[in-house]
């Protein structure tokens, strides 16, 4: 469907948009996604590598998988989608983003009232043992030499990502901060996520049950397609833009 058919079906008057954001946002930025051929590392799937199963078993691994992603993620730059998202805060439309990218490419500056990465931050790396936390989104240490991150304090602990692995638990006040934006919203965007993985993959559920209005931006259907109340086919970081550019066009 079109943006601009969208758009003039919505109610303007009482716009309050939340955002649940998944990995195919950021593809055009050269941001690998998890499911397909894309979610392919050698031969490893990405999914087998995200659990603390698979640290456990083999650290080098796991970091050599982190450390691509961040030499990829280390000359990545925004692309039109994410562009696009900032736009809608800045006009002062969007409750928050739910984002499940670990990636930090939505770019909102120092502010960081608006986002939450549901998932964690790839740039930061924490010490298995103690509550150190550290960024390591450099070249000296994302070169896939088998080389571990140690804590500078524990010395002999381990430095993992920053992220949440399968069978971990979300942060409770980022889930807190996610369900309050939904109770709230009148708009949810569903974009470039596969709805597979939970608890995400329940956050439109919850909105429909409410009366939000479901926009999905998606390059192919997804289980979340048929709770949606539109789909914009194609790649986000085309189709947002306009219905972003879309929108503001009748706001202001
Ligand atoms: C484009 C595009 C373009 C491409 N434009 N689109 C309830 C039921 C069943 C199981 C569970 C449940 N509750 C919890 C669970 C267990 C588990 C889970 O969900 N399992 C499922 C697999 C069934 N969840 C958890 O363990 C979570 N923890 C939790 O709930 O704690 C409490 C608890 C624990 C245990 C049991 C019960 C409760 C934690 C989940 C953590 C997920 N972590 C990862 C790794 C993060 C770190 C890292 O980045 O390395 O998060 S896994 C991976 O999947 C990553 C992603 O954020 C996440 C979602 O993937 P996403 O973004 O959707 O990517 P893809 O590849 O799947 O899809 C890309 C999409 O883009 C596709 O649709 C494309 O078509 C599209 N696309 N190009 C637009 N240009």
């Amino acid at each position: 469907m079109k943006a601009a058919d969208i758009v003039q079906q919505l109610d303007l008057e009482d716009i309050h948009i939340v955002s649940v954001v998944g990995s195919g946002l950021s593809k055009a930025s050269g941001m690998p996604t998890f499911r397909g051929k894309d979610g392919l590392w050698k031969t490893y799937s990405a999914l087998d590598l995200a659990t603390p199963q698979a640290f456990k078993k083999d650290p080098n691994l796991v970091w050599n998988w982190y450390k691509w992603r961040m030499q990829a993620l280390l000359t990545a730059k925004p692309n039109p989608g994410h562009d696009a998202l900032v736009k809608l805060e800045k006009m002062g439309l969007s409750l928050g983003i739910i984002t499940q990218n670990v990636d930090g490419l939505i770019n909102f500056g120092n502010s960081s009232e608006h986002i939450v990465e549901i998932h964690g931050r790839i740039r930061y790396a924490h010490c298995t043992k103690c509550d150190h936390i550290q960024r390591w989104d450099s070249h000296e240490y994302a070169v896939a030499d088998d080389s571990l991150l140690y804590c500078p304090y524990c010395k002999d602990a381990l430095l993992r990502p920053d992220v949440v692995w399968f069978g971990e638990s979300i942060n409770p006040k980022h889930l807190q901060k996610a369900m309050n934006w939904i109770e709230r919203s009148t708009i949810m965007l569903v974009i470039g996520t596969s709805g597979t993985v939970y608890p995400v993959a329940n956050f439109p559920h919850i909105a429909k049950q409410q009366g939000t209005t479901l926009i999905e931006f998606n390059v192919t259907r997804t289980p979340l397609t048929p709770i949606c109340d539109y789909f914009m086919r194609g790649p986000s970081e085309q189709t947002l833009p306009k219905f972003v550019d879309a929108l503001l066009s009748k706001k202001v």
